[in-house]
Parts: C-alpha cells; sequence; structure tokens
C-alpha cells in the first residue's frame, strides 16, 4: 500500500521541496496552500493532489481531511512572518495572522489528521518551526511569540502521543532562501535579497532533506528535533557574509 503525505504550504519554498523529496522516496503526496495554480504544477511534477488549502480557516482544513482518507505522514510546513518592526510598533494584523498561521494552523491540521496518522499504524508529524522557536532577535517579536508557542505545543504533542504508533519531529532551520522574506516584507524584492546578501544561505532543498531523513528512519527511532542553520549563521543575528563578485 503507497503511504500517503500531507504537506501544507507546498506551494513554495521547504514545502514544495519537501514534497519532491518524500515523492522521491515513493510516498503519494497530497500538496496544500492557497495558491491552487502552483500546487496543480507541483501535482502534475511528482504524480500528487493538490487540494485548495488556508490553516487559518477551520472549514478548509475541515475539508481537506474529508479527502484524505489515509494520512502516513503529516508536514505542517505552512506558516511565516510578516513585518519587522518593533514590539512598540507592533501591527496586531500582522500578529494575528503569524500566530494563526503558525501555531493555530498546526493545531488544527494536526488535530484533523491525528485519527488517520494513528490508524496508519505508523504515523508522522513533522513540523517546520524555526530557530526563532529558541532564540531572540530586534523586530522579531510576533514571530518569534508564534514559533516559541509553536515548539512548545508539539513537545507536548510527543508526550501525548507517547504509547500511539506515531512519531514527532521538529525541524528548526535558521536562514533559508524562499519567498520567506519577500512575505516578510511585503513583496519588497530588494528588502528580501539584501537578507541573504554576501553569504550562503540554506535552500529549501536541504531542508527537505531533513525532513526526509527523519521520516526514512526506522519506526521505532523518533528524531525529535533538528536545527539546521546555514555554515554562514552561528545564531540568529550572528552572520558571516563576505563580498563575493556577482
Ligand atoms: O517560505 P515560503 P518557507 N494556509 O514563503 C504557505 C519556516 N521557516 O518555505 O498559501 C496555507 O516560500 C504558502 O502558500 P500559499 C516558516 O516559518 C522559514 O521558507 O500558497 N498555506 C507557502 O507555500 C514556515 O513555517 C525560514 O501562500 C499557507 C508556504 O506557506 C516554513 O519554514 C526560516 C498559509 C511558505 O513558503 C516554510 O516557509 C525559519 C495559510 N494560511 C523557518 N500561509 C526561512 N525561509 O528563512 C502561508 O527559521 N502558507
Amino acid at each position: 500500500m503507497t503511504r500517503v503525505a500531507v504537506i501544507t504550504g507546498a506551494s513554495s519554498g521547504i514545502g514544495a521541496a519537501a514534497a519532491r523529496a518524500l515523492a522521491g522516496d515513493g510516498f503519494r503526496v497530497v500538496l496544500g496552500a492557497r495558491r491552487l495554480e502552483r500546487l496543480e504544477e507541483l501535482a502534475a511534477e511528482v504524480d500528487g493532489e493538490a487540494i485548495a488549502l488556508d490553516v487559518t480557516d477551520p472549514d478548509s482544513v475541515g475539508e481537506l481531511a474529508a479527502r484524505v482518507p489515509r494520512c502516513d505522514v503529516l508536514v505542517n510546513n505552512a506558516g511565516g512572518a510578516l513585518g519587522l518592526e518593533p514590539l512598540g510598533e507592533a501591527d496586531e494584523a500582522k500578529w494575528g495572522t503569524m500566530y494563526e498561521a503558525n501555531v493555530l494552523g498546526t493545531m488544527r491540521m494536526t488535530r484533523a489528521l491525528l485519527p488517520r496518522l494513528i490508524e496508519s499504524g505508523d504515523g508522522h508529524v513533522v513540523s517546520i518551526t524555526s530557530i526563532a522557536g529558541f532564540e531572540a532577535y530586534r523586530g522579531g517579536a510576533g514571530y518569534i511569540a508564534a514559533k516559541h508557542a509553536q515548539r512548545s505545543m508539539l513537545r507536548v504533542l510527543r508526550l501525548e502521543l507517547l504509547g500511539e504508533p506515531v512519531r514527532v519531529t521538529e525541524v528548526a532551520p535558521g536562514m533559508v532562501e524562499t519567498e520567506f522574506s519577500l512575505v516578510r516584507f511585503g513583496g519588497d524584492e530588494e528588502a528580501a535579497r539584501r537578507v541573504y546578501r554576501d553569504m550562503k544561505p540554506l535552500s529549501a532543498a536541504d531542508v527537505a532533506e531533513c525532513i526526509r531523513w527523519a521520516i526514512a528512519q526506522p519506526s521505532h527511532v523518533n528524531v525529535d528535533e533538528i536545527v539546521v542553520r546555514p555554515r554562514d549563521q552561528a545564531a540568529a543575528t550572528e552572520v558571516h557574509r563576505v563580498e563575493r563578485p556577482r
């Protein structure tokens, strides 16, 4: 029986790369995100299924779950950051969206698919958090609060699933060159490019390989967490930059 992996936020970046990696390992991949056209292109490439999904909308999560009769792996990847304002200028709408997508989205997807993950007899929940889940940097309060919350929730899940046939893994990346910064800066391409200037960030495929590897371990091996950063980044704000010819 072909194993099924549901991947949220599969329309770009880490989620799309994870879909390719897991399809390569023989999974049937179910791709969820709001941009359905992109998902359909990727689904055609990896012979998967594209389903429109907004993790901030409980009905949308319910609709996806209703279309997935089997689920062996859930990759909670949908999320991201909005803005870099100091706390004194915090934007409530941005904070709300970040909390909804990263924290409540992960909760909703996990809650909806947990019965199927247990039924599979060998389930796995992999969630993409961030080094922002345990570090702080100026301007990051809303995202950092959300990623700390997401990370805490996963630790509780690990305890609650003890004795069930479901593994729980957290993958916490540092800087990864995806659409993350473009989204954070509201589409400002120059601001997004500056984040990765003169250093070598991780690629989405680098993080996808961590996800794939954790899942590929034997069932009794639970990789609890993976922290993965570029060699050029020792901490959130400690980044080695060298001007390189372009
Ligand atoms: O970013 P990006 P990444 N409902 O922007 C989807 C974490 N992370 O791959 O709905 C459903 O290319 C969105 O799809 P769409 C980060 O916090 C990253 O880097 O079509 N889907 C897109 O597919 C996040 O949790 C870095 O717009 C929703 C995807 O999410 C994860 O890695 C560092 C959604 C975002 O793809 C993947 O981000 C780090 C919703 N409501 C942690 N909202 C980094 N890149 O540096 C968004 O520490 N999506």
